[in-house]
Protein backbone atom coordinates (compact mmCIF):
# COMPACT_ATOMS: atom_id res chain seq x y z
CA UNK A 1 0.00 0.00 0.00
CA UNK A 2 1.33 3.61 -0.94
CA UNK A 3 3.67 4.61 2.05
CA UNK A 4 1.09 7.88 2.68
CA UNK A 5 -1.15 5.48 4.23
CA UNK A 6 0.00 2.20 5.36
CA UNK A 7 -0.60 2.00 9.21
CA UNK A 8 -2.57 5.32 8.83
CA UNK A 9 -6.43 5.58 9.84
CA UNK A 10 -7.92 6.59 6.71
CA UNK A 11 -11.23 7.20 6.63
CA UNK A 12 -14.26 5.75 9.85
CA UNK A 13 -16.35 5.27 7.28
CA UNK A 14 -17.72 1.09 7.34
CA UNK A 15 -19.03 1.02 3.92
CA UNK A 16 -17.35 -0.80 1.20
CA UNK A 17 -17.98 0.13 -2.36
CA UNK A 18 -17.39 -2.80 -5.16
CA UNK A 19 -16.92 -2.23 -8.91
CA UNK A 20 -17.38 -4.94 -11.45
CA UNK A 21 -15.96 -3.40 -14.95
CA UNK A 22 -18.26 -4.40 -17.80
CA UNK A 23 -17.73 -7.78 -19.59
CA UNK A 24 -19.11 -6.32 -22.91
CA UNK A 25 -21.81 -9.15 -23.08
CA UNK A 26 -25.28 -9.02 -23.04
CA UNK A 27 -25.22 -12.37 -21.27
CA UNK A 28 -25.43 -10.43 -18.00
CA UNK A 29 -25.93 -11.79 -14.48
CA UNK A 30 -24.36 -11.11 -11.18
CA UNK A 31 -20.94 -11.23 -10.77
CA UNK A 32 -20.30 -14.33 -8.23
CA UNK A 33 -16.34 -12.62 -7.37
CA UNK A 34 -17.56 -9.86 -5.54
CA UNK A 35 -21.27 -11.50 -4.29
CA UNK A 36 -18.43 -13.68 -2.68
CA UNK A 37 -16.11 -11.59 -0.78
CA UNK A 38 -19.34 -9.80 0.35
CA UNK A 39 -20.57 -12.34 2.75
CA UNK A 40 -17.48 -12.20 5.40
CA UNK A 41 -18.23 -8.03 5.13
CA UNK A 42 -21.95 -8.60 5.82
CA UNK A 43 -21.22 -10.56 8.44
CA UNK A 44 -18.99 -8.29 9.80
CA UNK A 45 -21.48 -5.96 10.02
CA UNK A 46 -20.15 -4.17 6.83
CA UNK A 47 -22.28 -1.91 4.39
CA UNK A 48 -21.56 -3.50 0.96
CA UNK A 49 -22.30 -1.24 -2.43
CA UNK A 50 -22.09 -3.46 -5.77
CA UNK A 51 -21.60 -0.96 -8.84
CA UNK A 52 -21.62 -2.91 -12.22
CA UNK A 53 -20.61 -1.03 -15.54
CA UNK A 54 -22.73 -3.79 -17.76
CA UNK A 55 -26.11 -2.31 -15.60
CA UNK A 56 -24.98 0.92 -14.77
CA UNK A 57 -24.38 3.31 -17.89
CA UNK A 58 -23.32 6.02 -15.59
CA UNK A 59 -21.06 3.85 -13.68
CA UNK A 60 -18.58 6.39 -13.43
CA UNK A 61 -20.36 8.94 -11.65
CA UNK A 62 -21.91 6.58 -9.15
CA UNK A 63 -18.13 5.47 -8.38
CA UNK A 64 -17.18 8.52 -7.74
CA UNK A 65 -20.01 9.71 -5.71
CA UNK A 66 -19.93 6.25 -3.77
CA UNK A 67 -16.19 6.83 -2.80
CA UNK A 68 -16.46 9.83 -0.94
CA UNK A 69 -18.23 7.99 2.22
CA UNK A 70 -16.81 4.60 1.83
CA UNK A 71 -13.49 2.98 3.43
CA UNK A 72 -12.15 1.88 0.23
CA UNK A 73 -12.73 1.34 -3.26
CA UNK A 74 -12.18 -2.88 -4.47
CA UNK A 75 -12.69 -3.86 -8.31
CA UNK A 76 -12.94 -7.30 -9.87
CA UNK A 77 -11.33 -7.88 -12.67
CA UNK A 78 -10.09 -10.28 -15.52
CA UNK A 79 -7.69 -10.03 -18.33
CA UNK A 80 -9.15 -7.91 -21.34
CA UNK A 81 -11.39 -5.14 -21.65
CA UNK A 82 -12.03 -5.17 -18.50
CA UNK A 83 -8.87 -3.41 -17.73
CA UNK A 84 -9.85 -0.21 -19.80
CA UNK A 85 -12.85 0.81 -17.42
CA UNK A 86 -10.79 -0.23 -14.26
CA UNK A 87 -7.67 2.00 -15.52
CA UNK A 88 -10.10 4.82 -16.18
CA UNK A 89 -12.40 4.71 -12.84
CA UNK A 90 -8.94 4.65 -10.68
CA UNK A 91 -7.15 7.52 -12.32
CA UNK A 92 -10.73 9.76 -11.57
CA UNK A 93 -10.29 8.60 -7.97
CA UNK A 94 -6.51 9.37 -7.88
CA UNK A 95 -7.67 12.91 -8.99
CA UNK A 96 -10.32 13.20 -6.12
CA UNK A 97 -8.06 11.70 -3.75
CA UNK A 98 -4.85 10.55 -4.00
CA UNK A 99 -5.22 9.26 -0.40
CA UNK A 100 -8.45 6.78 -1.83
CA UNK A 101 -7.36 3.06 -1.16
CA UNK A 102 -8.09 1.22 -4.44
CA UNK A 103 -7.80 -2.54 -4.22
CA UNK A 104 -7.72 -5.05 -7.22
CA UNK A 105 -8.93 -8.88 -6.95
CA UNK A 106 -9.90 -11.52 -9.15
CA UNK A 107 -8.52 -13.24 -12.01
CA UNK A 108 -6.15 -11.11 -13.50
CA UNK A 109 -4.49 -9.53 -10.11
CA UNK A 110 -3.96 -13.00 -8.83
CA UNK A 111 -2.12 -14.16 -11.89
CA UNK A 112 0.06 -11.20 -12.56
CA UNK A 113 0.30 -9.54 -9.11
CA UNK A 114 3.54 -7.70 -9.52
CA UNK A 115 2.79 -6.23 -12.56
CA UNK A 116 -0.70 -4.91 -11.39
CA UNK A 117 0.73 -3.40 -8.32
CA UNK A 118 3.04 -1.91 -10.18
CA UNK A 119 0.48 0.49 -11.43
CA UNK A 120 0.86 4.15 -9.16
CA UNK A 121 -3.39 4.12 -9.49
CA UNK A 122 -3.59 0.29 -7.13
CA UNK A 123 -2.85 0.26 -3.63
CA UNK A 124 -3.57 -3.70 -2.96
CA UNK A 125 -3.80 -6.45 -4.91
CA UNK A 126 -5.46 -9.56 -3.47
CA UNK A 127 -4.55 -13.18 -4.72
CA UNK A 128 -6.57 -16.04 -5.39
CA UNK A 129 -9.79 -15.97 -2.84
CA UNK A 130 -10.62 -13.31 -1.01
CA UNK A 131 -13.43 -13.93 0.97
CA UNK A 132 -10.96 -13.39 4.25
CA UNK A 133 -8.47 -11.40 3.00
CA UNK A 134 -11.27 -8.94 1.84
CA UNK A 135 -12.50 -9.00 5.37
CA UNK A 136 -9.27 -8.19 7.10
CA UNK A 137 -7.80 -5.82 4.33
CA UNK A 138 -11.38 -3.60 5.51
CA UNK A 139 -10.62 -4.46 9.55
CA UNK A 140 -6.50 -3.15 8.98
CA UNK A 141 -7.68 -0.36 7.25
CA UNK A 142 -10.66 0.65 9.60
CA UNK A 143 -8.44 0.58 12.29
CA UNK A 144 -5.49 2.04 10.93
CA UNK A 145 -3.58 -1.23 11.45
CA UNK A 146 -0.19 -2.40 9.14
CA UNK A 147 -1.64 -5.05 6.35
CA UNK A 148 1.39 -7.05 7.09
CA UNK A 149 -0.26 -10.32 8.52
CA UNK A 150 -3.34 -10.59 6.07
CA UNK A 151 -1.99 -13.52 3.62
CA UNK A 152 -2.17 -13.58 0.44
CA UNK A 153 -1.90 -10.25 -0.52
CA UNK A 154 0.45 -7.41 -1.76
CA UNK A 155 0.74 -3.42 -1.44
CA UNK A 156 3.37 -0.96 -1.44
CA UNK A 157 5.77 0.28 1.38
CA UNK A 158 7.31 3.04 0.76
CA UNK A 159 6.81 2.88 -2.61
CA UNK A 160 7.97 -0.62 -2.82
CA UNK A 161 6.07 -3.68 -3.50
CA UNK A 162 5.46 -6.15 -0.61
CA UNK A 163 4.27 -9.26 -0.65
CA UNK A 164 2.67 -11.27 2.44
CA UNK A 165 2.49 -15.29 2.04
CA UNK A 166 0.22 -17.27 0.16
CA UNK A 167 -3.19 -17.79 1.52
CA UNK A 168 -4.00 -21.65 1.35
CA UNK A 169 -6.98 -21.96 -0.46
CA UNK A 170 -10.05 -23.41 1.27
CA UNK A 171 -12.15 -25.98 -0.19
CA UNK A 172 -15.54 -24.70 -1.61
CA UNK A 173 -17.24 -26.32 1.42
CA UNK A 174 -15.71 -24.03 3.94
CA UNK A 175 -16.42 -21.11 1.98
CA UNK A 176 -19.39 -18.90 2.90
CA UNK A 177 -22.28 -18.84 0.73
CA UNK A 178 -22.53 -16.07 -1.95
CA UNK A 179 -24.71 -12.75 -0.80
CA UNK A 180 -26.76 -13.12 -3.74
CA UNK A 181 -28.94 -10.80 -2.17
CA UNK A 182 -26.64 -7.90 -3.62
CA UNK A 183 -27.97 -8.54 -7.01
CA UNK A 184 -30.11 -6.55 -8.82
CA UNK A 185 -31.60 -9.16 -11.14
CA UNK A 186 -34.30 -7.17 -12.56
CA UNK A 187 -31.67 -5.31 -14.12
CA UNK A 188 -29.76 -7.98 -15.40
CA UNK A 189 -32.82 -9.45 -16.90
CA UNK A 190 -34.01 -5.97 -18.57
CA UNK A 191 -30.36 -6.54 -20.47
CA UNK A 192 -30.40 -9.78 -21.19
CA UNK A 193 -34.02 -10.42 -21.77
CA UNK A 194 -33.51 -14.02 -19.48
CA UNK A 195 -33.58 -14.30 -15.41
CA UNK A 196 -30.82 -15.91 -14.79
CA UNK A 197 -27.57 -16.74 -12.53
CA UNK A 198 -24.06 -18.42 -11.92
CA UNK A 199 -23.98 -20.92 -8.81
CA UNK A 200 -20.42 -22.95 -8.60
CA UNK A 201 -20.70 -26.41 -6.98
CA UNK A 202 -17.61 -27.42 -6.96
CA UNK A 203 -14.11 -25.95 -7.48
CA UNK A 204 -11.07 -26.45 -9.73
CA UNK A 205 -10.44 -29.53 -12.74
CA UNK A 206 -8.21 -32.03 -12.54
CA UNK A 207 -6.87 -31.68 -16.26
CA UNK A 208 -4.06 -29.23 -17.12
CA UNK A 209 -4.61 -28.59 -20.48
CA UNK A 210 -2.33 -26.05 -21.89
CA UNK A 211 -4.25 -22.81 -22.68
CA UNK A 212 -6.44 -23.00 -19.39
CA UNK A 213 -5.28 -20.80 -16.35
CA UNK A 214 -7.58 -22.59 -13.99
CA UNK A 215 -5.06 -24.31 -12.09
CA UNK A 216 -2.92 -21.07 -12.14
CA UNK A 217 -5.58 -19.91 -9.12
CA UNK A 218 -7.29 -22.88 -8.19
CA UNK A 219 -4.45 -25.71 -8.70
CA UNK A 220 -6.27 -28.83 -9.70
CA UNK A 221 -7.53 -30.83 -6.55
CA UNK A 222 -11.30 -30.80 -7.18
CA UNK A 223 -13.11 -30.18 -4.21
CA UNK A 224 -17.08 -30.06 -3.98
CA UNK A 225 -20.02 -28.69 -1.93
CA UNK A 226 -22.44 -31.84 -0.53
CA UNK A 227 -25.51 -32.57 -2.90
CA UNK A 228 -27.92 -31.93 -0.31
CA UNK A 229 -26.23 -28.10 -0.02
CA UNK A 230 -25.93 -28.01 -3.79
CA UNK A 231 -29.76 -29.06 -3.96
CA UNK A 232 -31.08 -26.72 -0.84
CA UNK A 233 -29.37 -23.58 -2.56
CA UNK A 234 -30.39 -24.19 -6.02
CA UNK A 235 -34.00 -24.32 -5.35
CA UNK A 236 -33.56 -21.65 -2.75
CA UNK A 237 -31.94 -19.42 -5.22
CA UNK A 238 -34.27 -20.21 -7.81
CA UNK A 239 -37.20 -19.57 -6.07
CA UNK A 240 -36.31 -16.57 -3.92
CA UNK A 241 -35.34 -14.67 -7.67
CA UNK A 242 -37.22 -15.94 -9.47
CA UNK A 243 -34.66 -17.48 -11.77
CA UNK A 244 -35.45 -20.05 -14.70
CA UNK A 245 -31.73 -20.62 -15.68
CA UNK A 246 -28.49 -21.21 -13.46
CA UNK A 247 -25.12 -21.94 -14.89
CA UNK A 248 -22.91 -23.64 -13.13
CA UNK A 249 -19.60 -22.12 -13.17
CA UNK A 250 -17.90 -24.91 -12.07
CA UNK A 251 -14.98 -25.98 -14.74
CA UNK A 252 -15.83 -29.59 -14.50
CA UNK A 253 -19.18 -30.62 -12.87
CA UNK A 254 -18.84 -34.34 -13.87
CA UNK A 255 -15.48 -35.05 -11.72
CA UNK A 256 -17.74 -37.06 -10.03
CA UNK A 257 -20.85 -38.68 -12.13
CA UNK A 258 -22.28 -40.34 -9.13
CA UNK A 259 -22.49 -36.83 -7.24
CA UNK A 260 -23.81 -35.40 -10.03
CA UNK A 261 -27.07 -37.84 -10.33
CA UNK A 262 -27.93 -37.57 -7.10
CA UNK A 263 -27.97 -33.61 -7.51
CA UNK A 264 -30.34 -34.51 -10.03
CA UNK A 265 -32.65 -36.92 -8.06
CA UNK A 266 -32.52 -34.53 -4.97
CA UNK A 267 -33.63 -31.66 -7.56
CA UNK A 268 -36.49 -33.87 -8.54
CA UNK A 269 -37.26 -34.91 -5.19
CA UNK A 270 -37.50 -31.12 -4.03
CA UNK A 271 -39.83 -30.52 -6.74
CA UNK A 272 -37.06 -27.56 -8.86
CA UNK A 273 -38.68 -25.76 -11.69
CA UNK A 274 -35.72 -24.02 -12.82
CA UNK A 275 -33.00 -24.85 -15.74
CA UNK A 276 -29.63 -25.32 -15.58
CA UNK A 277 -26.42 -26.26 -17.70
CA UNK A 278 -23.38 -27.22 -16.65
CA UNK A 279 -19.22 -27.34 -18.10
CA UNK A 280 -17.57 -30.76 -18.40
CA UNK A 281 -14.97 -32.42 -20.14
CA UNK A 282 -16.13 -34.68 -23.40
CA UNK A 283 -14.29 -37.45 -21.38
CA UNK A 284 -16.62 -37.46 -18.64
CA UNK A 285 -20.03 -36.62 -20.55
CA UNK A 286 -18.79 -39.64 -22.50
CA UNK A 287 -19.20 -42.16 -19.51
CA UNK A 288 -22.66 -41.17 -19.08
CA UNK A 289 -25.68 -43.42 -20.10
CA UNK A 290 -28.88 -42.22 -21.66
CA UNK A 291 -30.34 -43.16 -18.53
CA UNK A 292 -28.21 -41.38 -16.83
CA UNK A 293 -28.77 -38.48 -19.30
CA UNK A 294 -31.96 -38.90 -19.05
CA UNK A 295 -32.51 -38.50 -15.09
CA UNK A 296 -30.36 -35.04 -15.60
CA UNK A 297 -32.92 -34.04 -18.44
CA UNK A 298 -35.80 -34.89 -16.10
CA UNK A 299 -33.79 -32.60 -13.16
CA UNK A 300 -33.75 -29.42 -15.37
CA UNK A 301 -30.49 -30.06 -16.81
CA UNK A 302 -30.68 -28.66 -20.50
CA UNK A 303 -26.90 -28.20 -21.62
CA UNK A 304 -23.93 -29.88 -21.57
CA UNK A 305 -20.90 -27.34 -22.65
CA UNK A 306 -17.68 -29.45 -23.28
CA UNK A 307 -14.48 -27.46 -24.13
CA UNK A 308 -13.18 -29.73 -27.29
CA UNK A 309 -11.33 -27.17 -28.90
CA UNK A 310 -9.74 -28.79 -31.60
CA UNK A 311 -10.59 -32.30 -33.79
CA UNK A 312 -7.06 -32.26 -34.86
CA UNK A 313 -4.64 -35.24 -33.52
CA UNK A 314 -1.97 -33.58 -33.34
CA UNK A 315 -2.95 -29.98 -31.79
CA UNK A 316 -4.79 -32.02 -29.26
CA UNK A 317 -2.04 -33.42 -28.47
CA UNK A 318 -0.20 -30.26 -27.89
CA UNK A 319 -3.40 -28.93 -25.91
CA UNK A 320 -2.48 -31.60 -23.31
CA UNK A 321 -6.04 -32.99 -23.96
CA UNK A 322 -5.25 -36.86 -24.34
CA UNK A 323 -8.02 -37.01 -22.71
CA UNK A 324 -9.99 -36.37 -25.24
CA UNK A 325 -11.09 -39.71 -28.05
CA UNK A 326 -13.59 -37.98 -31.40
CA UNK A 327 -15.00 -41.16 -31.46
CA UNK A 328 -16.61 -40.87 -28.14
CA UNK A 329 -17.69 -37.33 -28.62
CA UNK A 330 -19.59 -38.55 -31.36
CA UNK A 331 -21.62 -41.23 -29.26
CA UNK A 332 -22.31 -39.21 -26.43
CA UNK A 333 -23.51 -36.33 -28.20
CA UNK A 334 -26.33 -39.01 -29.74
CA UNK A 335 -26.74 -40.17 -26.50
CA UNK A 336 -27.06 -35.89 -25.32
CA UNK A 337 -29.85 -35.47 -27.79
CA UNK A 338 -31.55 -38.64 -27.43
CA UNK A 339 -32.20 -37.15 -23.80
CA UNK A 340 -33.06 -33.66 -24.89
CA UNK A 341 -29.96 -32.44 -23.51
CA UNK A 342 -28.03 -29.87 -26.17
CA UNK A 343 -24.55 -31.35 -26.59
CA UNK A 344 -23.10 -27.34 -26.84
CA UNK A 345 -18.64 -27.67 -27.87
CA UNK A 346 -16.24 -24.84 -27.88
CA UNK A 347 -13.31 -24.46 -30.45
CA UNK A 348 -10.07 -22.68 -30.02
CA UNK A 349 -8.62 -21.66 -33.50
CA UNK A 350 -5.42 -20.53 -34.09
CA UNK A 351 -3.15 -22.89 -31.47
CA UNK A 352 0.30 -23.07 -32.06
CA UNK A 353 0.98 -25.80 -33.81
CA UNK A 354 -2.12 -25.89 -35.94
CA UNK A 355 -1.92 -25.07 -39.65
CA UNK A 356 -4.59 -24.78 -42.70
CA UNK A 357 -4.60 -28.60 -42.33
CA UNK A 358 -5.93 -28.95 -38.93
CA UNK A 359 -7.92 -25.86 -38.99
CA UNK A 360 -9.51 -27.90 -41.72
CA UNK A 361 -9.79 -30.95 -39.96
CA UNK A 362 -11.73 -29.07 -36.97
CA UNK A 363 -14.02 -27.65 -39.38
CA UNK A 364 -14.82 -30.62 -41.04
CA UNK A 365 -15.27 -32.65 -38.24
CA UNK A 366 -17.57 -29.61 -37.05
CA UNK A 367 -19.69 -30.27 -40.03
CA UNK A 368 -19.94 -33.73 -39.98
CA UNK A 369 -21.08 -33.33 -36.31
CA UNK A 370 -23.75 -30.66 -37.07
CA UNK A 371 -25.04 -32.51 -39.76
CA UNK A 372 -25.32 -35.81 -38.10
CA UNK A 373 -26.70 -34.09 -35.24
CA UNK A 374 -28.86 -31.82 -35.46
CA UNK A 375 -29.28 -29.69 -32.01
CA UNK A 376 -25.50 -30.20 -31.22
CA UNK A 377 -23.77 -26.84 -31.24
CA UNK A 378 -20.27 -25.22 -31.81
CA UNK A 379 -18.85 -21.59 -30.33
CA UNK A 380 -15.69 -20.86 -31.69
CA UNK A 381 -12.70 -18.86 -30.18
CA UNK A 382 -9.49 -17.12 -31.63
CA UNK A 383 -6.78 -18.74 -29.24
CA UNK A 384 -5.61 -16.01 -26.15
CA UNK A 385 -2.64 -16.99 -24.86
CA UNK A 386 -3.40 -15.78 -20.71
CA UNK A 387 -1.08 -15.39 -18.22
CA UNK A 388 -0.85 -18.64 -15.55
CA UNK A 389 -1.58 -21.22 -18.69
CA UNK A 390 0.96 -23.60 -19.06
CA UNK A 391 1.57 -22.49 -22.72
CA UNK A 392 2.35 -18.75 -21.48
CA UNK A 393 5.74 -20.23 -20.30
CA UNK A 394 6.52 -20.28 -23.70
CA UNK A 395 5.46 -16.87 -24.73
CA UNK A 396 8.64 -15.62 -25.39
CA UNK A 397 9.62 -18.55 -27.70
CA UNK A 398 6.66 -18.50 -29.70
CA UNK A 399 6.77 -14.92 -30.42
CA UNK A 400 4.29 -13.50 -28.60
CA UNK A 401 4.51 -9.86 -27.51
CA UNK A 402 2.98 -10.28 -23.52
CA UNK A 403 2.09 -6.73 -22.43
CA UNK A 404 4.75 -4.51 -19.93
CA UNK A 405 2.01 -2.71 -18.22
CA UNK A 406 -1.47 -3.23 -16.64
CA UNK A 407 -2.86 -1.11 -19.35
CA UNK A 408 -1.31 -3.37 -22.02
CA UNK A 409 -3.62 -6.24 -21.19
CA UNK A 410 -7.04 -4.32 -22.36
CA UNK A 411 -7.06 -5.59 -26.14
CA UNK A 412 -6.00 -9.27 -24.96
CA UNK A 413 -9.80 -10.90 -25.65
CA UNK A 414 -10.14 -13.55 -28.08
CA UNK A 415 -12.17 -11.34 -30.63
CA UNK A 416 -9.81 -8.95 -31.14
CA UNK A 417 -6.62 -11.51 -30.75
CA UNK A 418 -3.83 -11.37 -33.75
CA UNK A 419 -1.20 -13.98 -33.12
CA UNK A 420 2.24 -13.42 -34.68
CA UNK A 421 1.56 -16.95 -36.80
CA UNK A 422 -1.86 -15.98 -37.46
CA UNK A 423 -2.42 -12.28 -38.77
CA UNK A 424 -2.87 -10.13 -42.04
CA UNK A 425 -4.88 -11.80 -44.73
CA UNK A 426 -5.35 -15.58 -43.02
CA UNK A 427 -6.18 -13.93 -39.82
CA UNK A 428 -9.45 -11.87 -41.16
CA UNK A 429 -9.94 -15.73 -43.34
CA UNK A 430 -10.16 -17.32 -40.08
CA UNK A 431 -12.58 -14.58 -38.93
CA UNK A 432 -14.98 -14.85 -41.83
CA UNK A 433 -15.15 -18.44 -41.36
CA UNK A 434 -15.91 -18.00 -38.08
CA UNK A 435 -18.95 -15.53 -38.84
CA UNK A 436 -20.02 -18.15 -41.59
CA UNK A 437 -19.40 -20.94 -38.83
CA UNK A 438 -22.31 -18.46 -36.50
CA UNK A 439 -24.62 -18.98 -39.34
CA UNK A 440 -24.61 -22.40 -41.21
CA UNK A 441 -25.85 -23.78 -37.61
CA UNK A 442 -28.60 -22.75 -35.43
CA UNK A 443 -27.36 -21.90 -31.72
CA UNK A 444 -28.99 -21.22 -28.58
CA UNK A 445 -27.53 -18.29 -26.53
CA UNK A 446 -28.13 -17.82 -23.08
CA UNK A 447 -29.57 -13.61 -23.67
CA UNK A 448 -33.03 -13.81 -25.19
CA UNK A 449 -32.97 -10.36 -26.23
CA UNK A 450 -30.41 -10.75 -28.69
CA UNK A 451 -32.41 -11.66 -32.12
CA UNK A 452 -35.91 -11.46 -33.12
CA UNK A 453 -37.58 -13.60 -34.86
CA UNK A 454 -36.74 -11.86 -38.14
CA UNK A 455 -33.24 -11.72 -37.31
CA UNK A 456 -33.34 -15.80 -36.84
CA UNK A 457 -34.75 -15.91 -39.73
CA UNK A 458 -32.29 -14.63 -41.64
CA UNK A 459 -30.09 -16.44 -40.32
CA UNK A 460 -31.83 -19.91 -40.98
CA UNK A 461 -32.12 -18.68 -44.68
CA UNK A 462 -28.08 -17.66 -44.96
CA UNK A 463 -26.97 -21.01 -43.36
CA UNK A 464 -27.33 -22.77 -46.83
CA UNK A 465 -25.03 -20.47 -48.64
CA UNK A 466 -22.86 -20.70 -45.49
CA UNK A 467 -22.69 -24.38 -45.30
CA UNK A 468 -21.77 -24.84 -48.63
CA UNK A 469 -18.65 -22.09 -48.24
CA UNK A 470 -17.52 -24.40 -45.54
CA UNK A 471 -17.55 -27.43 -47.43
CA UNK A 472 -15.79 -25.78 -50.35
CA UNK A 473 -13.74 -23.67 -47.93
CA UNK A 474 -14.27 -20.42 -50.14
CA UNK A 475 -14.71 -16.87 -48.31
CA UNK A 476 -14.06 -13.98 -50.97
CA UNK A 477 -17.29 -12.39 -51.19
CA UNK A 478 -18.85 -12.66 -48.30
CA UNK A 479 -22.38 -11.60 -49.29
CA UNK A 480 -24.36 -13.18 -47.24
CA UNK A 481 -22.47 -12.14 -44.27
CA UNK A 482 -23.12 -8.32 -44.71
CA UNK A 483 -26.89 -9.22 -45.52
CA UNK A 484 -27.53 -10.86 -42.23
CA UNK A 485 -25.66 -7.90 -40.29
CA UNK A 486 -27.59 -5.38 -42.44
CA UNK A 487 -30.96 -6.38 -42.25
CA UNK A 488 -30.40 -8.00 -38.36
CA UNK A 489 -29.42 -4.30 -37.52
CA UNK A 490 -32.94 -2.83 -38.87
CA UNK A 491 -34.97 -6.17 -37.93
CA UNK A 492 -33.45 -7.16 -34.29
CA UNK A 493 -34.62 -6.01 -31.17
CA UNK A 494 -33.61 -2.82 -30.30
CA UNK A 495 -31.20 -3.27 -26.81
CA UNK A 496 -33.13 -2.47 -23.74
CA UNK A 497 -32.49 1.02 -22.16
CA UNK A 498 -31.33 -0.35 -18.84
CA UNK A 499 -30.33 1.10 -15.42
CA UNK A 500 -30.14 -0.47 -12.23
CA UNK A 501 -31.52 0.79 -9.09
CA UNK A 502 -28.80 2.10 -6.72
CA UNK A 503 -28.54 -1.20 -4.38
CA UNK A 504 -29.50 -0.83 -1.15
CA UNK A 505 -27.40 -1.95 1.70
CA UNK A 506 -27.52 -5.37 2.70
CA UNK A 507 -28.66 -6.12 5.93
CA UNK A 508 -25.85 -7.85 7.81
CA UNK A 509 -25.74 -11.10 8.12
CA UNK A 510 -28.32 -12.61 5.89
CA UNK A 511 -26.91 -13.93 2.75
CA UNK A 512 -28.66 -16.19 0.32
C1 LIG B 1 -18.57 -17.11 -15.10
C2 LIG B 1 -17.42 -16.80 -15.99
C3 LIG B 1 -17.62 -15.87 -17.00
C4 LIG B 1 -18.93 -15.11 -17.19
C5 LIG B 1 -18.93 -13.86 -16.29
C6 LIG B 1 -20.32 -13.45 -15.90
C7 LIG B 1 -20.29 -12.53 -14.71
N1 LIG B 1 -21.31 -11.77 -14.60
O1 LIG B 1 -19.38 -12.53 -13.90
C8 LIG B 1 -18.87 -14.77 -18.70
C9 LIG B 1 -19.50 -15.91 -19.49
C10 LIG B 1 -19.51 -13.49 -19.16
C11 LIG B 1 -17.36 -14.80 -18.91
C12 LIG B 1 -16.75 -14.13 -19.93
C13 LIG B 1 -15.40 -14.20 -20.17
N2 LIG B 1 -14.50 -14.96 -19.50
CO1 LIG B 1 -14.90 -15.99 -17.95
N3 LIG B 1 -15.15 -17.19 -16.55
C14 LIG B 1 -16.16 -17.44 -15.81
C15 LIG B 1 -15.81 -18.57 -14.81
C16 LIG B 1 -16.30 -19.90 -15.41
C17 LIG B 1 -16.34 -18.43 -13.41
C18 LIG B 1 -16.01 -17.10 -12.73
C19 LIG B 1 -16.68 -17.03 -11.39
O2 LIG B 1 -17.64 -16.31 -11.20
N4 LIG B 1 -16.21 -17.85 -10.42
C20 LIG B 1 -16.74 -17.91 -9.07
C21 LIG B 1 -16.12 -16.81 -8.18
C22 LIG B 1 -16.64 -16.91 -6.78
O3 LIG B 1 -14.73 -17.05 -8.16
P1 LIG B 1 -13.67 -15.96 -8.67
O4 LIG B 1 -14.22 -15.22 -9.80
O5 LIG B 1 -12.39 -16.64 -8.85
O6 LIG B 1 -13.60 -14.95 -7.43
C23 LIG B 1 -12.76 -15.19 -6.29
C24 LIG B 1 -11.37 -14.57 -6.42
O7 LIG B 1 -10.95 -14.41 -7.74
C25 LIG B 1 -11.45 -13.29 -5.65
N5 LIG B 1 -11.95 -12.08 -6.28
C26 LIG B 1 -12.68 -11.90 -7.40
N6 LIG B 1 -12.95 -10.59 -7.58
C27 LIG B 1 -12.40 -9.93 -6.55
C28 LIG B 1 -12.38 -8.55 -6.24
C29 LIG B 1 -11.73 -8.13 -5.10
C30 LIG B 1 -11.72 -6.67 -4.75
C31 LIG B 1 -11.08 -9.07 -4.24
C32 LIG B 1 -10.41 -8.62 -3.02
C33 LIG B 1 -11.09 -10.43 -4.56
C34 LIG B 1 -11.75 -10.85 -5.71
O8 LIG B 1 -12.33 -13.63 -4.60
C35 LIG B 1 -13.39 -14.45 -5.12
C36 LIG B 1 -13.88 -15.38 -4.03
O9 LIG B 1 -12.85 -16.20 -3.57
C37 LIG B 1 -14.23 -18.50 -14.82
C38 LIG B 1 -13.50 -19.80 -14.54
C39 LIG B 1 -13.40 -20.07 -13.08
N7 LIG B 1 -13.07 -21.25 -12.75
O10 LIG B 1 -13.55 -19.24 -12.20
C40 LIG B 1 -13.96 -17.96 -16.23
C41 LIG B 1 -12.76 -17.03 -16.42
C42 LIG B 1 -12.73 -16.03 -15.31
N8 LIG B 1 -13.10 -16.36 -17.67
C43 LIG B 1 -12.08 -16.15 -18.44
C44 LIG B 1 -12.14 -15.55 -19.71
C45 LIG B 1 -10.87 -15.59 -20.52
C46 LIG B 1 -13.32 -14.98 -20.18
C47 LIG B 1 -13.53 -14.32 -21.55
C48 LIG B 1 -12.39 -13.53 -22.10
C49 LIG B 1 -13.94 -15.44 -22.49
C50 LIG B 1 -14.30 -15.07 -23.90
N9 LIG B 1 -14.02 -15.97 -24.76
O11 LIG B 1 -14.84 -14.05 -24.20
C51 LIG B 1 -14.75 -13.44 -21.28
C52 LIG B 1 -14.26 -12.06 -20.89
C53 LIG B 1 -14.94 -11.41 -19.82
C54 LIG B 1 -14.40 -10.01 -19.64
N10 LIG B 1 -14.79 -9.43 -18.59
O12 LIG B 1 -13.68 -9.42 -20.33
C55 LIG B 1 -10.81 -16.64 -17.81
C56 LIG B 1 -10.00 -15.48 -17.22
C57 LIG B 1 -8.51 -15.65 -17.38
C58 LIG B 1 -7.80 -14.38 -16.99
N11 LIG B 1 -6.53 -14.38 -17.16
O13 LIG B 1 -8.33 -13.42 -16.54
C59 LIG B 1 -11.37 -17.67 -16.76
C60 LIG B 1 -10.50 -17.89 -15.55
C61 LIG B 1 -11.56 -19.01 -17.53
C62 LIG B 1 -10.27 -19.71 -17.88
N12 LIG B 1 -9.99 -20.81 -17.29
O14 LIG B 1 -9.49 -19.27 -18.68
N13 LIG B 1 -16.74 -15.54 -17.96
S1 LIG C 1 -9.76 -26.31 -20.06
FE1 LIG C 1 -11.34 -27.32 -18.88
S2 LIG C 1 -10.67 -29.46 -18.80
FE2 LIG C 1 -8.90 -28.29 -19.40
S3 LIG C 1 -7.85 -27.85 -17.47
FE3 LIG C 1 -9.18 -26.08 -17.90
S4 LIG C 1 -11.06 -26.51 -16.81
FE4 LIG C 1 -9.93 -28.46 -16.95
Amino acid sequence: MNPRREGVRVNSSRKILFFIPSFSSIEATAPLGLLAISTPLLEAGYEVHIIDSTIAPDYKRRVLEGVKDSLCLGISLVTGPMIRETVDICRAIRKWNPDFPIILGGWHPSLLPGQTLEADYVDIIVRAQGEESMLEIAQRLEGGASLDDVKGIGFKRDGKPYYTPERPLKTLDQCPPKAYQLADFDAYERICGRRWAMYVSSLACPFNCAYCTNAGVYGRKWNALPVEQVVEETVDLTRRYRLELLWMADDNFLVDIDRSLKIAEGLIHAGGTFKWSIQATTNLTARLSVEELTLLRRSGLHQICQGIETASPTVMKLMNKGFQNLEDIYESTARCLKAGVIPSFNIIFGFPGEGVKERRETINFMMDVCRRFPGAEFWTNIFTPYPGSPIFSRAKEIGIEVPKSLEGWSDYFPRYTVLPWLKGKEHERVQTMRDYLRIAFDRDPIAANQHGWAARAIRHLTGYPARWRLDHDFYDFPIELWTNRKLKNILTLPKPQVDAKLLEPAAAPSCT
